[in-house]
């Protein structure tokens, strides 16, 4: 079982060709609405392929990130001004992202030139191409019985987070290596897959131009955009809002619920796997939230108690363990962050009936929350396995 989780140190630190047009001229605006009206007009966005909402924001008087291209800087920026009249805040606070991306890309290189050549420590010396071998994996870590009751991560289905997918490996690593781990599988099988978009990892590899890359990699019939929001594509009350029909868009749901091999896989996981899956954990960066279902509807779970509790019992290790100083929100996803139908948390818990699902959405850094440079990713994985470890125990005092 190491084999595959730490022995693949294939590590290519190099990022592949160059392609697609990069992210020139582009801005972020760091957005603090004051009314809903306000939050209204901005939501309204989230679909349009020119605007990446990097972090959005519920509450108002909480800033929002948008990246906005060039060719709607204008026409956004007399919108916010209007804006700022009923109170709006907002500034600019990347002028041209392709900028920083390559300055960010360059300060990498040179850090990991100055290092050794050939393999490298997983967690501590670069950001190494995991998906290349990955993609296969979906490891049963585990007490031996296959019925026994099953704890499922995936991470990496947003291409762009990449922190995600060590934090995966991290899980794998100590419930293989570290013997004071060993009662975590006991009685429990953990079923990890810690890069589950593998195509579009390697497609936000490739280059720096293509760094900020979200979706899968499928090209769409009839448009010449590529790529679904693989989280916007589970089959339970799919595509009924905060997801787009446009394939051009980053939130583009699919053609159908399950058209991505990436989620299809997921599927048919789950289809085989019910009964035994206990709890389920999707990883995902960034912005320090525990997420539960619904994320299709502000209303909640008729368990959303037990599903804060448990979310509160991971949250405080991960906290308390910290060297950075995490502090995690907790809470239902359209309450806390926003509407957003057809993600693989609502359709484990509304479809297959997991009572137990979330999406974590771990530190951010860097420029943009998505590159942490490489001396973060060991702190960001220690300290989330913390909360796998609360996560592991639960599961085991309930079923075991
Ligand atoms: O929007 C998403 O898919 C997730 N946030 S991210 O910034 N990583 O893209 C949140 C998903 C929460 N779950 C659901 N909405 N079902
Ligand atoms: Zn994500």
């Amino acid at each position: 079982m190491k084999l595959l989780a730490l022995s693949v140190l294939v590590l290519l630190c190099g990022l592949l060709e160059v392609q697609a047009e990069g992210y020139n001229g582009y801005k972020v605006y760091q957005v603090t609405p004051k009314t809903l009206q306000q939050a209204d007009i901005l939501h309204q966005l989230h679909e349009d392929p020119e605007f990446d909402f990097f972090q959005d924001a519920k509450l108002l008087g909480q800033p929002m990130s948008i990246m906005a291209s060039p060719r709607v800087q204008q026409y956004f920026e007399t919108t916010l001004a209007n804006l700022t009249h009923e109170g709006l805040d907002y500034t600019v606070t990347t002028e041209d992202v392709q900028k920083v991306l390559d300055e960010e890309y360059a300060d990498f290189v040179r850090r990991n030139a100055s290092r050794q050549a050939g393999a490298r420590a997983v967690f501590d010396e670069c950001w190494p191409i995991w998906s290349v071998w990955s993609v296969s994996i979906l490891k049963y870590i585990g007490s031996g019985r296959p019925n026994a009751p099953t704890i499922f991560i995936d991470a990496g289905i947003h291409a762009r987070e990449w922190i995600a997918t060590p934090s995966a490996l991290y899980i794998i690593s100590q419930l293989v290596e570290n013997p004071a781990h060993a009662r975590l599988h006991q009685n429990v099988n953990w079923a990890i897959i810690p890069a589950i978009n593998p195509d579009g990892y390697e497609f936000s590899r490739s280059s720096v131009l293509n760094r900020l890359w979200r979706k899968t990699r499928r090209p769409n019939q009839g448009s010449t955009c590529i790529g679904t929001d693989p989280n916007r594509n589970f089959g339970y009350q799919w595509n009924t809002g905060g997801a787009s029909t446009n394939p051009c868009s980053d939130i583009y749901a699919g053609p159908e619920p399950f058209s991505e091999p990436e989620t299809d896989a997921i599927r048919r996981y789950f289809i085989n796997h019910y009964t035994e899956i206990k709890l389920y954990v999707t990883i995902h960066s960034y912005g320090n939230y525990i997420l539960y279902p619904w994320g299709f509807t502000s209303e909640l779970p008729r368990d959303a108690l037990h599903l804060q509790t448990v979310a509160e019992a991971a949250a405080r290790p991960i906290e308390a363990a910290s060297t950075l100083g995490s502090r995690y929100t907790i809470g239902s996803s359209t309450n806390v962050l926003y509407e957003a139908s057809g993600g693989s948390d609502d359709w484990t818990k509304g479809a297959i009936g997991v009572d137990l699902s979330y999406c974590f959405e771990l530190p951010g850094g860097g420029s943009f929350g998505f590159n942490p440079p490489v001396a973060m990713i060991r702190p960001i994985v220690e300290e989330t396995f913390e909360g796998f470890i609360a996560l592991g125990e639960y599961i085991a005092s309930l079923y075991g």
